[in-house]
């Protein structure tokens, strides 16, 4: 399969190549695509020097796939250029995400709903992928009622520039800002930009993608997003009232039987999850469930995923796991 890798140069589209390798996906061609500025440097895959292209290039390339992460405004302009000639793109930005006519998909929850005419499928962002990965076996056994989330994510959710700049800040030494204060011994209520609601994007990303991922608008959510000074992966707190009665057994059984949710909970053993160890592994994590005795049919639950990982560059490489499987695209 010839594929494309547009942002290949960046966190995401590196993690893409990873993924792409360590999976042995089936690529007879890899076309890495990035910024004019890069044009012409090089990606290694497979111990290979991969020469980078231009979008313009890329498109007239015709590959079969397309795994953009690569900001909105590239996606907005070029996914589609790549679709119109039969390319299947699965994009990582927010562009498509809340299209009504676009699939947001986590395959282990709704990627039957693809078809051969999906040609732009998003994906979802990458704190609402591991929220919903834990959600999903207990909304269909229980109906969630009301989600209240706040998230912890790590730096490399904003990119190689926020990593630079809390080494510099460890190192006593300078670099560009990333964010607008220093991230060293900090946490940041602020993740994206602020809407005039007094949410930030990413805050109304779990609103937003949640509801349509679990195709459930009456699910209401709120939501509190944190930057904290970690790189493994995002941790999330969640507090989740349902509409039916739990046991928590079967909630631990749930969680444990659903693909892609490793369960970690045995606080006598100290046992629960943590962004050091969820780092470069594909599951998402979940502990500390306890029942929530405030409030009838409540539960609290800490869920922890690699974001690079599950939350971006996997999940979309296992759509179009899903998309071979299913015959919709040839290997
Ligand atoms: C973040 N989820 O963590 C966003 C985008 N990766 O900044």
């Amino acid at each position: 399969m010839k594929v494309a890798v547009v942002g290949a140069t960046g966190m995401v589209g590196q993690v893409m190549l990873s993924i792409l390798e360590e999976r042995n996906f089936p690529i007879s061609e890899l076309i890495p695509v990035a910024s004019e500025k890069s044009v012409g440097k090089t990606v290694t895959y497979k111990q290979k020097e991969y020469t980078i292209v231009s979008l313009q290039d890329a498109v007239a390339a015709q590959p079969d796939l397309a795994l953009f992460s690569a900001g909105g405004n590239t996606s907005l302009e070029w996914a589609p250029k790549f679709a119109e000639q039969g390319t299947i793109v699965i994009d990582n930005s927010s562009a498509w995400r809340m299209d009504p006519d676009k699939k947001l998909v986590v395959p282990e929850i709704n990627a039957a709903q693809l078809t051969p005419e999906d040609r732009i499928i998003a994906n979802p962002n990458c704190s609402t992928i591991q929220m919903v990965m834990a959600l999903k076996p207990l909304h269909d056994a229980y109906s969630i009622k009301r989600i209240v989330v706040s998230t912890y994510q790590s730096i490399t959710g904003t990119g190689v520039k926020a990593v630079r700049q809390l080494e510099a800040e460890l190192n006593g030494t300078k670099a560009e800002m990333a964010y607008p204060y220093p991230i060293h011994r900090n946490a940041l209520p602020h993740c994206d930009v602020f809407e005039e609601n007094g949410y930030t994007k990413e805050e109304l990303k779990l609103v937003r993608e949640t509801q349509k991922i679990l195709d459930d608008r009456s699910i209401a959510v709120t939501a509190t997003a944190i930057r904290i000074p970690v790189v493994g992966g995002h941790s999330e707190s969640v507090n989740v009232a349902f509409e039916k009665d739990f046991d928590l057994s079967e909630v631990k059984r749930l969680l444990h039987e659903f693909p892609g949710v490793t369960l970690q909970d045995n606080p006598e053993m100290n046992t629960y999850p943590m962004p050091i160890y969820a780092e470069g592994k594909d599951d998402v994590f979940v502990g500390r469930i306890r029942r929530d005795h405030s409030q009838a049919n409540t539960l609290n639950m800490w869920i922890v995923s690699d974001n690079l990982r599950k939350g971006a560059a996997t999940n979309a490489v296992q759509i179009a796991e899903y998309l071979i499987e299913k015959m919709v695209v040839r290997s």
